[in-house]
This record gives structure tokens, sequence and C-alpha cells, in this order.
């Protein structure tokens, strides 16, 4: 690969020719591995992701990332292994390290990669360091410079680890087609045990990575010490992921925006034939599910002829529920159905029915996303299938030796915040006097000028490292959207000014807001408690997990300054940097050429610009 590289760059003439041959070669080294992204047919017997568990403090993963496109013409992504599996799950203990080496093995883009060139970013970089008086220009760029079409990175969703380069940091790590990277991700020794997840984080790809496949679970491991009732308990991971429905059938009624899988068997639109999941009669199972999907918002249920059943949640987003006031004991909730907004996580004890006569199903229930959002119809996902020969899930928790520990968190519950901020969703048309014109979407600080998200804005919030705030967050637009912090949990307190149930009191990482209908006075909103305890600082980011939104702008940073410097939090919109660019209404702020032509596999057709996409996946038709 090298040689051909050199080749390619003395032979710059036939630049062009020279992409397409290392194209074509990409495609013969890739017959003689396993084939990428494999799935299974729908209506199989649920089937668990590998598993790898960290050995003396470290877990080592070397993953590939791959592409190929499937009998739809939909284009997947995958994180594989050597030995043909892919997206492996991720046991660690906290205070453990996760050394994880990805390999971008996609075929490099054909087209102009990006008009937003290395020294841009890097003199727009320094000029944000000096004027939020902190340097991190040692982390931009981080890994390859420029953003094209093959550019992939990875986001540990939920944990609470560093936003540095080499960790979680998702802002400016570009990990391009052959390029290798390795990461070093230090699990905190608080960190609550449950399931966490990783996934691709590259603005403007984020979407169409997650659409593909591209996920993993990650199990910090212990959560048997905290909530006794799991332990023991046969343990299943659950992921539900998105993806274009074959055809592109026009969204509505009972046709979904887009189709679910669970655990890589797809349950398509229109029979939805449910995964098998077998069970032994009147069984207890930990079921950890994830909602992996890039845009689908899900309802959780059991049903039992048609009957919702008791779910004993024991925890959220990663969280053990309950368990965070001050006798590091969980405590179990019983929740008849769970909303799981786009990347959320609930962990939630099952029991079989005792009869295989029993029509026992798990679904999500159907969702009202408001006027202009996706259609997320009521379907189901699994079919629990009684037996006494029923085999059992290869995970137990096993976690006896565990102690329990102050986890992180735990001093959100009584700090005394210091400000109060309101942020809010917004968005527009890109062409007021089109309709069908692409949505720009928005994540601001009230008072603040609305901005797209862009690697290179200034911090739209600062505050210091232990600082303990309020934030409000509030949807000014008629769809739901899905609030995701980096590297913090939130405490929820509040929703529409009204105190939570002490049962939904709970540390998130993932908080719907319903849409506003127009016409009534207060917008939608919750309240949340930010602690920004621990060691972490830098430059964090929040946004909507749908990832379409995310996608089109709807994302901001904060910065955290470190707790010796003389800054002090910052009433809101008085982030010191103006923008280094304004966003002008319409105008991407850098083009990303999405064609992966190179790899002889036809384009799909909804490929357009990152910040183009077709308008009927944003937008209800
Ligand atoms: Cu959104």
């Amino acid at each position: 690969m090298n040689k051909r590289k050199v080749a390619c760059s003395i032979l710059s003439f036939l630049f062009s020719v020279c992409i397409l041959a290392m194209g074509t070669a990409a495609v013969r080294g890739q017959s003689a591995n396993p084939p990428p992204c494999p799935r299974f047919a729908a209506g199989s017997i649920i089937k668990a992701a590998p598993d790898l568990f960290s050995d003396d403090g470290k877990l080592y993963v070397n993953l590939t990332y791959r592409t190929t496109i499937d009998q739809n013409n939909n284009t997947l992504f995958c994180f594989m292994q050597n030995d043909g599996t892919q997206s492996p799950t991720l046991h660690v203990h906290p205070g453990d390290t996760i050394i994880f080496t990805l390999k971008n093995a996609l075929p490099p883009p054909t087209g102009a990669a990006s008009t937003f060139s290395a020294t841009k970013r890097q003199e727009a970089a320094a000029a944000i360091a000096n004027a939020g008086k902190i340097s991190i220009a040692s982390t931009v760029p981080c890994g390859d410079a420029v953003q094209n079409a093959s550019s992939v990175n990875v986001h540990y969703h939920g944990t609470n680890t560093s936003p540095t380069c080499h960790s979680d940091e998702v802002i400016h790590t570009l990990i391009n087609s052959g390029t290798t990277f390795q990461y070093q991700l230090h699990i905190p020794a608080n960190e609550p045990p449950g399931l966490y997840w990783y996934h691709p984080h590259v603005h403007g790809l984020a979407e169409k990575a997650l659409q593909g496949g591209a996920s993993g679970a990650i199990i910090v491991q212990g959560i048997g010490a905290i909530n006794p009732e799991t332990e023991g308990l046969p343990e299943r991971i659950l992921m539900v992921r998105d993806n274009p429905v074959p055809g592109n059938p026009t969204p509505g009624g009972a046709v979904p925006s887009w189709d679910l899988s669970l655990n890589y068997a797809p349950v398509p639109f229109p029979n939805y034939p449910p995964v098998i999941i077998p069970m032994r009669p009147g069984e207890k199972q930990l079921w950890r599910v994830a909602n992996a999907s890039s845009d689908s918002i899900l309802d959780l249920q059991v049903q039992f002829n048609g009957v919702a059943q008791p779910l004993r949640v024991v925890g959220l987003d990663g969280v053990p529920t309950g368990s965070q006031d001050g006798t590091q004991t969980g405590k179990t909730i019983v929740k008849h159905d769970i909303l799981l907004a786009p990347a959320a996580r609930a962990e939630f004890i099952v029991t079989a029915p005792t009869s295989s006569l029993v029509n026992a199903q798990l679904l999500t229930l159907g969702i009202d996303t408001g006027p202009f959002g996706d259609d997320d119809p009521q379907r189901p996902l699994a079919q629990i299938k009684v037996s006494k020969t029923a085999e059992e899930p290869n995970l137990t928790v096993q976690d006896a030796g565990a102690k329990k520990f102050r986890m992180r968190w735990e001093s959100a519950t009584t700090c005394t915040p210091s400000i109060t901020r309101t942020l809010y969703f917004s968005e527009v048309l890109s062409d007021p006097t089109n309709p069908s014109s692409p949505t720009n979407f928005f994540i601001t600080v009230d008072g603040a000028t609305p901005v797209l998200f862009d690697a290179n804005n200034p911090p739209a919030i600062v505050t210091q490292q232990g600082a303990c705030e309020d934030w409000i967050i509030q949807n000014r637009t008629q769809e739901n959207h899905e609030f995701h912090q980096h590297q913090i949990h939130f405490l929820l307190l509040e929703e529409n000014g009204v105190p939570v149930a002490p049962d939904d009191r709970q540390f998130l990482d993932m908080k719907q807001v319903v849409f506003w209908d127009g016409v009534s006075p207060t917008f939608p909103s919750f309240k949340a408690r930010m602690s920004f305890e621990g060691h972490d600082i830098g430059d964090f980011v929040y946004h909507c997990h749908i990832l379409g939104h995310e996608d089109n702008g709807m994302m901001a940073i904060e910065r955290v300054l470190p707790n010796e410097s003389k800054n002090t939090a910052k009433p809101a919109g008085a982030a010191p940097a103006a923008p280094l660019r304004a966003a002008a209404k319409g105008t991407p702020l850098f083009t990303v050429d999405t064609s992966l032509g190179a790899s002889g596999a036809p384009v799909p057709a909804a490929s357009g610009t990152a910040s183009q996409p077709p308008a009927a996946k944003t937008n209800k038709k």
C-alpha cells in the first residue's frame, strides 16, 4: 500500500487513474478477507456479538473499518475483527484502559476531499485556543487533517473519559482511508457499572455510519454488586440499529422512516418478522438494550398476549438506577414501557412466560415525533420462544467479587448550582421560499445567534472544572429532539417546569424533548443538573442524537477550563470569542464528497453532500 502511495504521488498527472487503481486493488485485497458486514436472516434466533474481556486492567481491541453494499443497495459500515466477526462487546472494569486500534480500510474517496484545508484548521484552532486562554493546539488536528467521505472516528458513548486526542475526542479526530489510529481510553475508577457503546462520530457522516451498522457495546462490569437482584442472571446484550427501508417508500402512517434490526437480524417493513429470543419457562434474564439507531426513537414494551408486562429496570444510560443516594446500592424501578431515545440504554429484568402457548413479544410502541418528525410506528422486535431446553445466553452476571464504591456523579445530587443556562433546539429551511429545501438544525444558548456546528466554532459555553450548573433544554420546533451531553451524565430534575417523579430522577446522558405544538406560550423542556466534577477538561460537545439533525448542524462545543484558571463560569452567550466564520443560512461551512465510487460498488442514489441530505429523511412527507 505504501509503495502504491509513493507511485501515486510521483505520477500525480495520472492522479485520477491512480485513485481508481487503488480502489480496485482495495476491492481485490478485501476479497481475500472475510466478507465485510455480515447480516443474519430476518426471523432468525438472536445472536450475541463476540465478547472481549479485559485482562490485568487492559483490553486490546483491533478493528478494521470496512464497507459494502447489501442486496437492498444500502451501504453498510462495520468494525470487523480479523476472524470475520464484527462489533465485539468490550467488557471492562472501572479503572481499566481500552487500547482500541482502528484501521480504516474503506476505499479512498474519488472526488475532492474537502475545501477546508489542514492549514485553515490549524489557524482556526490557534485563534480559538488564544481566545479561550487555554491551549488545545495539540489536539488539532488529531489523526488526519482533512475530512473526506472515508473519514471515521470513534465516540465511546456515555463513558466519562477525557475529550483529548487518542481518547474520547470527536471534534477533530479523523481517521481516513488507509490510516491506522490508536485510542487509549482510560475508564475512570469510579465509572458506574452498566451498558455504554461505541460508534463513529465524524460530523456530517455520523448518520450514514450508524445506519450502516458500525457500533458495538461496552459493558463496565459490576452491576451485580450494586444491584444484587441482577447477580447470577443470564445476560443478553441487545443492540437495536436502523437502516433505510428497501425501496425507500414514502414514510407516513404504517410506513416507517427507517427499518430496525436487532443484533444484525433485520426486522423489515411491512411484515416485521421478529427475531427469536429463547427462554426457559418462568426464567429471569437481564436484558441490556442499546438504541444504537441513527434516528429512530423506541418505546420498549414486553407484551404477553397483548398485555404489557412489568420490566424491572436496574440501569439507565449506564448508571444503576437509584444508586446515587449515598448507599451505593441500586434500586429497581418497575416500568411497563421504556422510552429509549436514539443512543439511550436501558438494562432491565424480563421474566419469561411459564407456557409456550403465550404470545410473548418485545416491541416498540409508536412514537408521535411531531408534524415534522420521522415516522416511528409500533412494531415487534423479538418473539420470546419458551422451551425447557432453550439455549441460555453466553453471559451471566457474576459480580460477587466486586466491591461497592462511591460512583461518579454522586456529588451532583447535593451540589449547589452556580448558574442556570437555557438552551434550545431550533430549525429552519435553508431556503425559506422552498419547502423542499434542506433543513438547517441548531442548538443554541438562549440569547446567542444560532449557528450550524463547525469544528472551528468557538465554544458556545465556557465553564470550569468542578462547576455545578442547571441547564434547561427547550424544544422550539415541531419535531422531537434528543439531547446528549458528552463526557458527563446529568441528573434529571424537571420536565416542563414540574419536578419529575422520584423514580425518574436519574442520571442520564440522553433526554428527549418532545415537539412544540406551535401555539403554546411555553416550549416543552427539561431541567437537569450538570456537574463538571472529575478530571476531564477541554472541549466537550452536546447535540441532538437524531444523527440526521446532528450531521446538519445541531451540535455545539462547551469548554471546560481547568479549575486553577482564573476564568469563571460565564453567563449564557458570553463565550469569550466571536465565531470565526459566520454561518450563513443554507451555506455549507465545508463540503464533503460522500461518494465511495472507487470500490467499484454502486454509489447509493441518496448520496449528496453531507450538508444537504435528501429532505425526505429529515422532514416527514
Ligand atoms: Cu434532533
